[in-house]
C-alpha cells in the first residue's frame, strides 16, 4: 500500500519511522511518503495561506499551492483524505476500509483549515474523505495522519507478526471492548490474577473472557451495545 502524507510540518510525521509502522516501511509493505507543502509555494516567503474572505480570526491555506501538491502526489486510484473537526468520524471500521485501498494521500491542513474548493475540486475527480478524530478540536491534520497511517498500518498483511492478536482486541469484530489481560507475577501488590486464568480450562477462560468483555463495554461504552446487531449474541450472554 502506498501512502502519501502533504504538511507544513513534514517533521511532524517522523514517528513513522518507528515501531511497527517503520518495520513495515522497511519490509516494503507500506511505501510511506511523506512531503513538505512548501515544496509547491511559488514566492520567496513560501507562502501557503492568507486571510479569509468574509473576515474573521485566523488564516486559511490557499487553494493554488495545495492544488500543486495534490495534481503531483494524487494518482487516479487514490483516496484523498483531509483531516478536520467537521469531517467524518474515524473508527476501526474505516480503518479496515482504508487498508484494503491501494493508495491514500493525506493533506493535512493548518490554521483555520484549507480553502473549501480545495475538496469540491477533488471531490469532482475522485474519492476524498474529510475525516474527523473525535469531537474536539486539534491545531492541524498531522495528529490525524499519524493516527490513520498507525491504524491501517497495522492492518496490513504481515504488518502485525501474529494476526491471531488482531481478533480479540478493543473495537474487533465483537464490537466490544477488550477483557482485560495479566501476565506474571500472579499475585502483585496484593492484587491476585483471577484463579480462572490460572485453571488452564480453556472453555471457562475463553467465557470469562467474553463475560468480562460484556462487563466492560456495558460500563464503559454502552452506545457500543446498542449498535450490536443481535444476530451476533452468544445464548449464554443473556443469562445473568
Ligand atoms: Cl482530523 N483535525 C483537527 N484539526 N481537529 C480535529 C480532528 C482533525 N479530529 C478531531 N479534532
Amino acid at each position: 500500500m502506498r501512502i502519501d502524507v502533504v504538511s507544513i510540518f513534514p517533521e511532524y510525521l517522523a514517528p513513522l519511522d518507528l515501531s511497527l509502522v517503520g518495520k513495515a516501511r522497511a519490509a516494503g509493505l507500506l511505501d510511506l511518503r511523506v512531503h513538505d507543502l512548501r515544496g509547491w509555494t511559488d514566492d520567496r516567503h513560501r507562502t501557503v495561506d492568507d486571510t479569509p474572505f468574509g473576515g474573521g480570526a485566523g488564516m486559511v491555506m490557499r487553494p493554488d499551492v495545495w492544488g500543486r501538491a495534490l495534481d503531483d502526489v494524487l494518482t487516479p486510484e487514490a483516496r484523498l483524505l483531509v483531516p478536520s473537526p467537521a469531517g467524518e468520524r474515524f473508527t476501526q471500521r474505516t480503518a479496515e476500509r482504508w487498508a484494503g485501498e491501494e493508495h491514500l494521500v493525506v493533506a493535512c491542513g493548518r490554521y483555520e483549515g484549507i480553502d473549501a474548493r480545495v475538496v469540491e475540486h477533488y471531490a469532482a475527480r475522485g474519492r476524498v474523505t474529510e475525516v474527523s478524530l473525535g469531537d474536539y478540536v486539534l491545531n492541524g491534520g498531522e495528529v490525524a495522519a499519524l493516527v490513520v497511517v498507525e491504524a491501517v498500518a497495522r492492518l496490513l498483511p504481515g504488518v502485525v507478526g501474529n494476526p491471531e492478536s488482531l481478533v480479540e482486541e478493543s473495537h474487533g469484530a465483537a464490537g466490544l471492548l477488550e477483557y482485560p489481560v495479566y501476565t506474571k507475577p500472579p499475585s502483585w501488590q496484593g492484587h491476585d490474577v483471577p484463579d480462572v486464568l490460572l485453571s488452564g480450562h480453556h472453555a471457562r477462560i475463553a467465557r470469562w473472557r467474553r463475560d468480562e468483555a460484556l462487563r466492560r463495554t456495558a460500563a464503559r461504552r454502552p452506545d457500543l451495545l446498542t449498535l450490536r446487531d443481535p444476530q451476533g449474541w452468544d445464548r449464554r450472554d443473556l443469562e445473568v
